[in-house]
């Protein structure tokens, strides 16, 4: 068996970085450097014309997104580690958050992003900010009430629950307000006191 990782440290990378931790299986790590425009370099851009990470190329095979890496390497190896239900109804759940992060929660997260803080000086827009900021906070709530009386999303920890938290990770380091959401700011604290996350978090250093 052969998983090449494409990694870089601070990046949407880091969702997989802990589902392949959690995983437990061997692979190369190949760490690039976005500053220097490595995902444009023309042997990148021919596997992945997408020119992002994270990307992982498992027996020759290359896939590309994050939700689709996690779904594609629970299904191949998380299933006997009972880390990513069997094909059937619990896996349709942990298919739901894993793609309803990076497509429902991820569109409003960036749309904020884009006219907002990351806007180029004077092509902000200040209500569409207050809109996707109120979009966002929708949305946690959505996350929070479904965390309500668990400890995980599915009831027991899957890679759903890595993926999902490492998503919301990054949202901490921008300016949207997580005190309203007590259980899922307990469940983050769970799924940070994994060994798993711990051994990922090591890779983060830029
Ligand atoms: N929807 C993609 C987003 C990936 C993405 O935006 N990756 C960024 C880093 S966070 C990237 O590689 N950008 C290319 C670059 O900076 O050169 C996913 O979930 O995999």
């Amino acid at each position: 068996m052969s998983l090449i990782f494409y990694f870089a440290p601070q990046s949407t990378a880091t969702l997989t970085s802990i589902v392949i931790e959690e995983l437990g299986i061997p692979h190369d790590v190949k760490r690039i450097d976005l500053r220097a425009g490595a995902t444009k370099e023309p042997a990148y851009t021919k596997l992945n014309p997408n020119q992002k990470v994270p990307m992982i190329v498992h027996d020759g095979v290359t896939i590309w997104e994050s939700a689709a890496i996690t779904m594609y390497l629970g299904e191949q190896f998380g299933v006997e580690k009972q880390l990513y239900p069997a094909a059937g109804p619990r896996r349709g759940e942990a298919m739901k958050w894993i793609v309803w992060t990076n497509v429902t929660l991820g569109e409003a997260v960036y749309r904020r992003g884009h006219m907002g803080e990351w806007a180029a000086p004077g092509a902000g827009n200040e209500k569409a900010v207050e809109q996707a900021t109120r979009d966002v906070a929708t949305h946690l709530g959505i996350l929070d009430q479904a965390l309500a009386g668990k400890d995980f999303l599915l009831g027991e920890f899957t890679l759903a629950d890595a993926h999902v938290n490492s998503f919301c990770d990054w949202l901490r380091h921008s300016t949207i307000d997580f005190a309203p959401y007590a259980n899922l700011n307990q469940w983050t604290a769970r799924c940070t006191a994994r060994p798993a996350y711990q051994r990922a978090t090591a890779r983060e250093a830029p």
